[in-house]
């Protein structure tokens, strides 16, 4: 970082506090109430949490993060045994206490999907809890090993990282949520200023980026997709004036392409992605290079896989899955996009550059 740019990070940081006090103080229980009721929390009909309303309970293995209830459970808050999750009946949602309870905001630790314990500041352990996705880098790799990298395998079937994983993304290496390459050093976690909590940046009720209260003070640009500090064109496309966002998407387009070319090419089997659809990889039956009627249903799911695809995949759809990745922890997403595709075609997209 160059002395300017440490100076500046270091007044705003004082202006930044400053504003989330003063702006935290003002607001109302009633406000509270109603910014929780209409966020993605407390959507009973969402698919998070009405998954499940057929078969009438929410199975162990899915309820720590499909309603308070779970997490409640899981970590004692509840009086029952830590450690364990019950299914649940259906119904519930992120309810107040699933923050509230004592002993939630200070929850001082988090076990990642790689195993790895890591420290949870105040209010942010049950995000860190939720939001981290359910497979890993090491995961991924464990369920290769041994196969050989260019083989179709019908054993291998696409591992699906979850969905939003922020927390994973925002710890980077130090989580390893997504699929490193070895021989490369990677971010880790993304020390934004002025601190990484999921809660300097989001509310924590309505769930929304806090853009005018807090970022434009540091970032003077009203949508978060357009915000960027780097000088450099990660994406190789020219453009230095588009926001760190369109560097990761233009990235991540590229990747796709890539997919797509080394199903047809080395896995012999063309492959289409539906981002709708579980489990996201399909057959390209009729070989059309896109996704017709009928094509995007479960019988018909990719079934080509080699290691190099599968870890390819498992990384495109973790960036897809995370939207708010380029905020999270744009190094370590640009790192992993430019490795893939140069793992999958033996070079880095032309003229792309890779942050250290
Ligand atoms: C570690 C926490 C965690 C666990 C465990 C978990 N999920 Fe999720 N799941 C999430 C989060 C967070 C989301 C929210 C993504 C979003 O905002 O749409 C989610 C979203 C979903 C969605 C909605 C996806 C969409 O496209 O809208 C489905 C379906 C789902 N999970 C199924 C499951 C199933 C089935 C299980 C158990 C086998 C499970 N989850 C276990 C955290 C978890
Ligand atoms: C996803 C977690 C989460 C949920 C759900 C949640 N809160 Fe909060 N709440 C927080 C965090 C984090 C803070 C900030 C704590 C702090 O810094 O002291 C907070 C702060 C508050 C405060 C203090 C605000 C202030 O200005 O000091 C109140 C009151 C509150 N929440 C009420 C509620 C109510 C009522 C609900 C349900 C309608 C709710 N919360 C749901 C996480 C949550
Ligand atoms: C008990 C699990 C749980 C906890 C704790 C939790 N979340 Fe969530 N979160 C979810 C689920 C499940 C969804 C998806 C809800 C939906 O699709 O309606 C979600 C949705 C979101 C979304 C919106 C995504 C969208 O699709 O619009 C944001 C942002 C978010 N959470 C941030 C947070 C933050 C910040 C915290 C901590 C203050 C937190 N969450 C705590 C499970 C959790
Ligand atoms: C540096 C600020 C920042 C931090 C820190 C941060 N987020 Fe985000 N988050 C964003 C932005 C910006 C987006 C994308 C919003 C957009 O593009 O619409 C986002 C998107 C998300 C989404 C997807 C919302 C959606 O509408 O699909 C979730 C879920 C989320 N964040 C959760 C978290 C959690 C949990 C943490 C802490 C582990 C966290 N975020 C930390 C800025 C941040
Ligand atoms: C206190 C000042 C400050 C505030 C407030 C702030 N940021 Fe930042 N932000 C920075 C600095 C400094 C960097 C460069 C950090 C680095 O590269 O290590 C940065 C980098 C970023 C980047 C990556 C840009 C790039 O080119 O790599 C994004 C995205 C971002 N911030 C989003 C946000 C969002 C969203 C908010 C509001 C929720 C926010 N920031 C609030 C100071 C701030
Ligand atoms: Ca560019
Ligand atoms: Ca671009
Ligand atoms: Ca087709």
């Amino acid at each position: 970082m160059t002395r300017l740019r440490k100076y500046l990070a270091s007044i705003s940081v004082l202006v930044f506090a400053a504003g989330v006090l003063s702006a935290q103080a003002e607001v109302s229980r009633e406000k509270i109430v109603a910014d929780w009721a209409t966020s993605a929390h407390a959507d009973v009909s969402a698919e998070a949490f009405s998954h499940w309303n057929d078969e009438g309970e929410i199975p162990e293995r899915c309820a720590l993060c499909h309603a308070g209830a779970g997490l409640r459970s899981f970590y004692g808050f509840d009086g029952s045994t830590a450690g364990e999750v019950t299914a649940l009946p259906t119904g519930g949602v992120i309810d107040c206490d699933t923050c509230h309870v004592e002993g939630a905001m200070t929850i001082a630790e988090v076990k990642f999907p790689s195993g790895t314990m890591l420290p949870a500041p105040f209010g942010n352990g049950t995000c860190f809890t939720c939001h981290q996705g359910r497979q890993s880098g090491p995961s991924v790799a464990a369920a290769l090993e041994g196969k050989e990298d260019d083989t179709p395998d019908p054993d291998i079937a696409f591992l699906n990282p979850h969905y939003k994983a922020a927390a994973a993304s925002m710890h980077g290496a130090v989580a390893a949520g997504m699929y490193e390459y070895e021989g490369k050093a990677y971010a880790g976690l993304y020390a934004h200023a002025p601190e990484p909590l999921c809660t300097s940046c989001h509310n924590p009720h309505s769930l929304e980026v806090r853009t005018e209260e807090v970022c434009e003070a540091c970032h003077r640009v009203s949508d978060p997709k357009a915000i960027r500090v780097s000088t450099e064109d990660y994406d190789g496309d020219g453009d230095t004036a588009e926001g760190i966002h369109g560097e990761i998407a233009t990235l991540h387009a590229q990747l796709g392409e890539a997919i797509f070319a080394y199903a047809r090419d080395t896995a012999g089997t063309p492959v289409i992605y539906s981002a709708g659809r579980y489990p996201y990889f399909f057959t390209d039956t009729n070989e059309n290079g896109k996704e017709d009627e009928g094509e995007a249903a479960y019988p018909n799911r990719y079934a080509s896989w080699t290691p190099r695809m599968l870890r390819a995949a498992y990384n495109y759809q973790f960036a897809a899955k995370d939207p708010g990745g380029y905020a999270h922890n744009p190094g370590y997403v640009l790192q992993v996009l430019i490795d893939t595709f140069a793992d999958l075609t033996g070079a880095p997209p032309a003229g792309s550059v890779r942050p250290d």
